[in-house]
């Protein structure tokens, strides 16, 4: 499939660099690269040219890669012209193109284009988005994976399994006449569990992708005084946050992301939270529990010395139910007690020092663990939020036509298995809108 007009980017980013790219794409192409090469370079050959503007000018020479339809990114005929990383160049051997009759690339068309050749589907396609904004080696390993397509894979096999009992059981409700006795066909039964395991196997590693794409915020809240602000700087390896004895110290949030073994963690530091009559103080503990609000995971500092006593009771009673807390006994220095974990009235307790830095590794072994991630390699692949949802919604519609065998309807079962399918097909792009094309490929860089 071509597209009608021809687009073109500046792929580098921005700013002095030792090499910066122009890339063009569509049948304009060889057009383009015979006005500002002089010829037409060898397919998939580096080959060095002077890179030529209006009246054959030379402006920069560089490498010109030529990579003529389908065996390109896009799939349809593509110049890559690198030159030096000069932005005036770069923008003048745009323009050039421009004038010679492409358009200016929207942010991520030529991945669109890749995609809508089908040269990518719509995992993989994110997958060059989620490399290109990996913050972390896992991350951009499982990014890499996703591209390579270990995702689409896992799905494919999870379609062709649901399509052969959807065959199956239409073919039961072609011939009603033919009392075939499919529900007692234990194979239907069966089938319909594998499928059920099979998806929430994918569903668990999917979660997996999200975790390392998206990472988890982590607030630290408690009384004031009790070290918050250590902790955290200590958490950031740097002193971000102003640590002193004064009790309300901090007002403002505080936000550093670390990495636990390459999951992102976004970390904020707040405001001790008590009952005060300074505005200023009692803004930074109004912020401090909105925080508290939004995060995946509390962190309620308190002094070892003190544990949970009716401040910090009264404190848990304002948090949001169903949060996801973790005490952490801080100034174990002082109390002289072990560090490491146990166990409390609300689960899991950290002894810790801030100032000493003892029992730190604990807390971070305990938030990892919290956060889920299992750093089994096997399933790596990175994943989005919206694909896991669409994975969720399929397994509902697989319980549901699990449950619609009682009711011994294939019409029922048929058409759950239809919207499961549905659901599967909108993570790889068999199943799109418009909307949801325009929403993924906005959010790429220009040139890709
Ligand atoms: N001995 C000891 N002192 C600590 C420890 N952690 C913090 N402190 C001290 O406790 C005091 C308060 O520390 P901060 O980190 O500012 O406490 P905070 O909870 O952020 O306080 P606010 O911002 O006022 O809410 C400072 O004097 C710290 O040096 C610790 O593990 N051991
Ligand atoms: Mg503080």
């Amino acid at each position: 499939m071509e597209h009608g007009d021809t687009i073109a980017a500046i792929a580098t980013a921005s700013g002095r660099g030792a090499v910066g790219i122009v890339r063009v794409s569509g049948p304009h192409t060889a057009a383009i690269a015979r006005e500002m090469l002089g010829c037409l370079p060898l397919p998939r050959h580096a080959t060095l040219l002077p890179f030529m503007v209006a009246g054959g000018v030379p402006l920069d020479e560089g490498l010109a890669l030529w990579f003529p339809a389908p065996h390109s990114y896009t799939a349809e005929d593509v110049l890559e012209l690198q030159g030096h990383g000069c932005a005036v160049v770069l923008q003048q051997l745009l323009e050039r193109t421009l004038a010679l009759g492409a358009r200016l690339a929207r942010p991520g068309e030529f991945s669109e284009r890749a995609f809508l050749n089908g040269r990518l589907d719509l995992t993989q396609a994110e997958a060059v988005a989620d490399l290109i904004d990996a913050s972390s080696t896992q991350a951009a390993r499982a990014a890499l994976r996703s591209l390579q397509g270990v995702f689409s894979k896992r799905l494919e096999a999870l379609v062709s399994e649901l399509t052969e009992l959807r065959v199956y059981i239409e073919a039961a409700l072609d011939f009603p006449d033919e009392e075939i006795d499919w529900l007692s066909e234990s194979t239907v039964t069966q089938r319909l569990t594998n499928l059920q395991a099979h998806m929430t196997t994918l569903c668990s590693d999917a979660s997996q992708g999200v975790l390392l794409r998206e990472g988890i915020t982590v607030v630290v809240a408690g009384r004031p005084n009790v070290g918050k602000s250590s902790l955290f700087n200590r958490l950031a390896e740097r002193e971000v946050a102003i640590v002193t004895d004064i009790p309300g110290t901090t007002r403002d949030v505080l936000r550093e992301t670390l990495h636990l073994d390459g999951i992102p963690l976004c970390l904020s530091d707040t405001a001790g939270l008590r009952s005060t009559n300074d505005p200023v103080e009692r803004e930074g503990v109004r912020r401090a529990y909105r925080e508290t609000a939004e995060a995946d995971h509390i962190l309620l500092v308190v002094e070892d010395m003190v544990g949970i006593g009716p401040e910090e009771q009264a404190i848990l009673a304002e948090f949001p139910v169903g949060s996801v807390i973790t005490v952490v006994r801080n100034k174990a220095d002082l109390s002289g007690r072990p560090v490491g974990l146990s166990e409390g009235l609300l689960g899991t307790e950290v002894t810790l020092s801030a100032t000493t830095g003892e029992g730190l590794s604990d807390l971070m072994a305990h938030l990892q663990g919290v956060a889920g991630y299992s750093t089994s390699e096997a399933g790596e692949f990175s994943a989005r939020r919206r694909h896991l949802e669409a994975l969720r919604q399929a397994e509902r519609h697989l319980s549901t036509a699990l449950a619609t065998l009682a009711a011994r309807s294939p019409e029922l079962l048929a058409e759950e298995l239809r919207l499961a399918q549905d659901h599967i097909g909108e993570i790889t792009g068999a199943v799109t809108t418009e909307d949801l094309l325009g929403k993924i490929f906005g959010s790429f860089c220009i040139g890709k």
